[in-house]
């Protein structure tokens, strides 16, 4: 109990989002007390051990700068420009993110991340709990159940429940046991497999640092991610069933390393430790969790993967739940009595952004595996680059909207479908700029696309 009489706000989950709302609550005054399932990471070292890479966009910065932390971040972040597409001969070509090196997102590393949010959650005042798994939650006494390592369990007062522990969440199980959410799963029918490239023998990095590479390969695709120790998390993108290639026909080491000689050779390479990374790593699925609804009146809330998981081709998922720890922190500071409405209006406000991150993340796998060597993709990223330079009060390309401002991910979409509208009527018939009146795009842009907020 706490010295104002309520049981403290009682967070589920200390990963990236848990983390960053407990410090942001903490230092808006509230109490608050966090539980996490696995043991504290300061302690024990990060679980998994690998080095595993998030990219940081504007988002998830705006968030972190609330809570005084963006420096502190930035400093163990390495800058990516752009995607440095590897085509099939060989060769590779970085197509810029932004018109310069302040529209640029960051490779960091999740355990690193992590621990500096707890450390910043602790310095606020909140109170942190490992080993403390939820089970059940008595809704109407008030209560929840958690239970260490080795199982025992214990019954504990808790205040109003904010639900940040991932796409499994354990609150929102408990939630569907007492009311519906309207959940939906919608698995994407393909996997994910992470590898390694190490840093060269003289130290430095195999390949270029500060870009985020891709191999697109049609239907599946593999990416890298720099961290600052000179070594790259490579991830590939799969089908998980179907004829050659997809995860059931690469069951074997073998033939998973003879696809990469043919698909992949420059990368095949640049991994040493390719066959035991393959056989050590087990294949991760990939799936869209989309929610009705996010809270129990004003009891519970699920926020960050909790309530809308989605799968990562905009890089979106921590920054959008970083988004939401910010947004959760405004609204709770301004009516702390009231957390019905505060979740009611959160849900309200913030619902329409997660449904639109959720389809720009499957609609960005296509252009990433597919459409970054495409023809007419690309005459469209220069037209494109044409109206940005002529109009940029009034266009911005979806990837810039959604990873340099902090505009919200539905207005991106409303956006985005102008602008495609009027690129495709301006390429109609055209299959390079040369025979575009590029002054008179311009024109058209002006007096059909809505003036872009200021400070955007
Ligand atoms: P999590 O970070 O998953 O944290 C949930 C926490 O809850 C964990 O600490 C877990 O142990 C704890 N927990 C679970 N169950 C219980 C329980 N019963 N009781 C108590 N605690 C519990 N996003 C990006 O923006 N950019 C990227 O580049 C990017 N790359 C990614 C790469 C990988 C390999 C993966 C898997 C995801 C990536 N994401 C990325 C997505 C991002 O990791 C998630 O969106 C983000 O971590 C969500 O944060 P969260 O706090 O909601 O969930
Ligand atoms: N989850 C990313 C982008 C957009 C890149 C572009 C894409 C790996 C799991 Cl796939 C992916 C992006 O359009 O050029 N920005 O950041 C991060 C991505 O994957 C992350 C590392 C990832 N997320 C399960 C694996």
């Amino acid at each position: 109990m706490s010295t104002s009489g309520h049981p403290p706000t009682t967070i589920i989950g200390a990963g990236l989002v848990g983390s960053l709302l407990a410090t942001l609550l903490a230092q808006r005054g509230l109490e608050v007390e966090v539980f996490e399932r696995r043991p504290d990471p300061r302690r024990h070292g990060f679980q998994g051990g690998r080095s595993i890479n998030l990219a940081l966009a504007e988002r998830g910065l705006a968030a972190l700068r609330q809570a005084g932390l963006a420096e502190a971040v930035l400093q163990g972040a390495v800058m990516m420009r752009g995607r440095m597409v590897h085509a099939p001969d060989g060769t590779a070509n970085l197509q810029r993110y932004g018109v310069d090196d302040s529209e640029v997102i960051r490779s960091v590393s999740r355990g690193g991340l992590n621990i500096l949010l707890l450390d910043a959650a602790e310095r606020a005042g909140a109170a942190l709990h490992f080993d403390a798994a939820l089970g059940d939650v008595d809704f109407d006494a008030g209560a929840i159940t958690l239970a260490g390592p080795g199982g025992a369990s214990r019954r504990h007062a808790a205040g109003v429940l904010l639900g940040c522990d991932g796409a499994g969440s354990a609150l929102r199980a408990a939630m569907l046991r007492r009311t519906d959410l309207g959940e939906r799963v919608e698995p994407l029918g393909h996997g994910y497999k992470e590898l390694e490239i190490p840093p060269p023998p003289g130290g430095g990095f195999a390949i270029a640092p500060h870009a985020l590479h891709i191999w697109p390969r049609g239907h599946y695709m593999c990416i890298a991610l720099p961290n600052t120790e000179g070594n790259f998390t490579v991830t590939l993108f799969l089908p998980n069933h179907g004829p050659y290639p997809s995860f059931a026909t690469l069951a074997d080491v073998g033939v998973a390393r003879a696809f990469f000689a043919r698909q992949f050779p420059d990368a095949l390479t640049l991994m040493p430790d390719f066959d035991d990374d393959w056989n050590a790593h087990p294949v991760g699925q990939l799936a869209t969790l989309y929610l009705e609804r996010w809270h129990l009146d004003g009891r519970a809330l699920l926020l960050g993967d909790a309530a809308h998981a989605i799968v990562p081709f905009h890089g979106q998922g921590m920054n959008a739940g970083f988004e939401d720890a910010a947004m959760l922190a405004a609204l709770l500071a301004e009516q702390p009595e009231d957390s019905a409405a505060v979740f009611a209006a959160f849900e309200a406000r913030r619902k329409p952004d997660a449904d639109a991150i959720a389809a720009m993340s499957l609609a960005n796998y296509i252009e990433m595996r597919d459409g970054v060597s495409d023809p007419h993709y690309l005459l469209k990223r220069e037209l494109a680059a044409a109206l940005t330079e002529r109009v940029p009060d009034r266009f911005m390309s979806r990837y810039r909207l959604v990873s340099f401002t902090t505009l919200p991910y539905a207005d991106c979409v409303a956006r985005e479908r102008r602008q495609i509208a009027l690129m495709e009527s301006i390429l109609d018939g055209h299959d390079s700029l040369e025979s575009i009146d590029l002054e008179a795009a311009a024109e058209r842009a002006r007096a059909s696309l809505p003036l872009l907020p200021s400070g955007t």
